[in-house]
C-alpha cells in the first residue's frame, strides 16, 4: 500500500468533473486501498479520488470509532437518488482545505446507489454524519468544495490564508 499526496485548494485540479469507472478490477481496488491508507494517515473520515489526483468517481470512507476497529467503506460511481427536505448543519472540514472548518447545511438524509468493493450494485439510506460526509464526497466528484457552500467573503478569506500558508511552506 502507499500514502499518496493530497491536493490542496486552490489547486484547480480539484475543480475537475470526475468520470465514471468502467470496470471494478484489481487496479481500482489497489487505488481504493491506497486512498484508505492515505485517509487513515491524514487522518480523515472520507476521501475522494480527485483529492489524490485521480479523476474517477470513487470515494472511500470510515466513520468507525477507534474502539470498534476499522470499518472501511468503498463507493464507486455513487449517485444520490433522493434527499430529504429537512436539513442538518455540520461543522465540516476537508483534507484539501487544511485547518479550516465551517458550518455547512445539507439535506439530513439521502438515499444513494453505488458499486461496492466487489463491483456489486447497492442501495442505502443514510443519515447523520454518513449522509453529510457522503454529500461532501459527492461534491468532490463534481469539482465542488465545502467552501463553495459558504459566502463568497468567507471563501475568499480561507483561500487567501491557504495561499499564504502554502507560500510559507514553499520557502521554509
Ligand atoms: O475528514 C473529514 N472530515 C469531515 C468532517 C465533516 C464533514 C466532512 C468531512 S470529510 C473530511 C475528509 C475529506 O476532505 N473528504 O473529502
Ligand atoms: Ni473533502
Amino acid at each position: 500500500m502507499a500514502i499518496l499526496p493530497i491536493i490542496e485548494a486552490p489547486d484547480q485540479s480539484l475543480r475537475t468533473l470526475s468520470q465514471p469507472v468502467e470496470k471494478v478490477d484489481d487496479d481500482l481496488r489497489r487505488l481504493m486501498d491506497n486512498m484508505l491508507e492515505t485517509m487513515y494517515t491524514a487522518p480523515g473520515i472520507g476521501l475522494a479520488a480527485i483529492q489524490v489526483g485521480v479523476p474517477k468517481r470513487v470515494i472511500v470512507m470510515d466513520l468507525s470509532h477507534d474502539e470498534d476497529g476499522p470499518a472501511p467503506r468503498h463507493f464507486i460511481n455513487p449517485e444520490i437518488l433522493w434527499t430529504s427536505e429537512d436539513l442538518a448543519n455540520y461543522n465540516e472540514g476537508c483534507l484539501s482545505v487544511p485547518e479550516h472548518y465551517a458550518d455547512v447545511e445539507r439535506p439530513a438524509q439521502c438515499r444513494v446507489r453505488y458499486l461496492d468493493y466487489e463491483g456489486e450494485i447497492r442501495e442505502e439510506e443514510m443519515d447523520g454524519l454518513l449522509a453529510t460526509c457522503f454529500q461532501h464526497e459527492m461534491d468532490h466528484l463534481n469539482g465542488i468544495l465545502f467552501i463553495d457552500h459558504l459566502s463568497s467573503l468567507k471563501r475568499q478569506i480561507i483561500l487567501k490564508k491557504l495561499r499564504k500558508a502554502q507560500k510559507a511552506e514553499a520557502t521554509a
